[in-house]
């Protein structure tokens, strides 16, 4: 796809001394207070995301000035109608591919599938604010982040489909393969943002040059050691990570109040740098927030935590039935909220997109998904010694050994 790889033009990404803002009041719906409200079996609202938050559309696609949001309005300068356009198209796109992915799994032809269906603005905001040499160490769930990384959709399932470890090169596409286990790519990245450092090639002022690191996590992974070391690592040695939590408000089917009480944005303070919290459903928020954290990350003032406040409307994978442990009036008073939704009233407002505009996009949606069904569908089965690749970056007798055994072993059932 020729534009999937499409950076933020430059005049939307023009350098800036912005800071992010101090002092403000905690959030209306804090994690103490959710905790509180369960106990009490008082109704709890997930779905504020308090004063702190910055957003520039309302879920009613309004374009909002604040003074939260000031800082980072110059980061959208250069998004124009066009690019309007180009921020809907990524996120139908990749809400399309993900649904594929959700119906291939349950046609048998995926073991898991992992949806981010409702978390599209938080990924291609930032992503699209991404420079291509920026990196990313993603999760499980950042498809549409990797949709802005250029790693081609169908890539995306060979793991799911249990024919190989990840399925795209991360050294092609600077978009590290998916790891499962969580908060351990929090680490990897920040060892990637140290190497960066001692290749000098971070604080040079060569916007060509100067590469953030993004290191994804959600809620759940911000109670995990790894998530804590890295941090501490980063703000010593001044990183330049973008660690960006989306808290989608669950973690499989425990509540955030069970992994923190102190909502992640605010404890970056306590590691020694800024932490914002973005509307994760506003696509404009997320990408000049993103934007500006990975200018001050590129720039050599350190680390940056960005938690995008969002919803995992979905179950936790394919394997999970949210039905069993959340409310449907939260789900309902997400879909409210909707990133897509929400970006389409904003353009209809403005007179940006006409139907047959519309009618295009979920065309290509729907041709983009026949072709990841068919890709999915022809992939071949690897060879069973392949398994033993890439373990170790040369050879390795024992596991060249263990290899050798396990291809006979299977040879022995040949013909029965
Ligand atoms: C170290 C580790 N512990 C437990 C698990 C099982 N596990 C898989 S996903 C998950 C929840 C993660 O929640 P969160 O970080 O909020 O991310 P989300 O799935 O919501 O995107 C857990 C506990 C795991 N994969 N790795
Ligand atoms: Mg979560």
């Amino acid at each position: 796809m020729s534009d999937q790889n499409a950076p933020i033009p430059e005049d939307a990404l023009q350098d800036s001394a912005a800071r992010a803002p101090e002092g403000a009041a905690p959030a209306a719906q804090s994690p103490e207070a959710r905790a509180a409200a369960e106990t009490a079996g008082t109704p709890v609202d997930i779905t504020d995301g308090g004063p702190e938050m910055v957003q520039f559309l309302t879920p009613e696609g309004e374009r909002v000035e604040t003074e939260l949001n000031a800082p980072y309005a110059h980061y959208l300068q250069g998004v124009d109608d066009e690019f309007l356009k180009a921020l809907y198209r990524d996120m139908v796109l990749v809400r399309r591919v993900d649904a594929e992915g959700f119906a291939l799994q349950r046609q048998g032809e995926l073991g898991l599938w992992p949806s981010l269906l409702g978390q599209e603005a938080a990924q291609v905001g930032l992503g699209r604010a991404l420079k291509p040499q920026d990196y990313v160490f993603p999760g499980y769930r950042e498809h549409g982040l990797a949709w802005t990384k250029g790693v081609p959709p169908e890539n995306l399932l060979g793991m799911f489909r249990g024919i190989n470890h990840g399925g795209w090169d991360s050294k092609e596409n600077n978009f590290h393969l998916y790891t499962i286990v969580i908060g351990n790519q929090m680490l990897h990245a920040t060892g990637y943002a140290r190497g960066v450092q001692l290749d000098g090639a971070w604080a040079t002022g060569d916007d060509t040059v100067d590469t953030a690191v993004v290191a994804c996590t959600g809620d759940g992974g911000t109670s995990q050691g790894d998530y804590n070391e890295a941090m501490v690592f980063a703000a010593v040695a001044k990183s330049p990570c973008v660690f960006f939590v989306q808290n989608n408000q669950w973690a499989i089917s425990e509540p955030t109040h069970r992994n923190f009480i102190i909502e992640p944005y605010k404890r970056a303070a306590g590691f020694g740098f800024p932490g914002v919290r973005v509307d994760g459903n506003d696509v404009l928020a997320s990408m000049a927030v993103g934007a500006w954290a990975l200018d001050h990350a590129r720039s050599g003032k350190g680390p940056v935590l960005v938690e995008a406040f969002t919803y995992r409307m979905g179950a936790h994978t394919t394997s999970d039935d949210p039905t069993k442990y959340r409310d449907d009036a939260h789900v309902q008073a997400w879909k409210a909220k909707d990133p897509i939704d929400r970006l389409k009233k904003h353009m209809v407002a403005r007179g940006v997109g006409d139907d047959e505009y519309f009618a295009a996009v979920d065309a290509e949606a729907d041709e983009l998904a026949a072709r990841v069904r068919k890709a999915c569908q022809t992939m071949p089965d690897p060879e069973l010694a392949t398994m033993f690749d890439h373990t170790y970056s040369g050879e390795h007798a024992p596991l060249t050994d263990e290899g050798r055994a396990f291809v006979e072993y299977h040879a022995g059932f040949e013909g029965n």
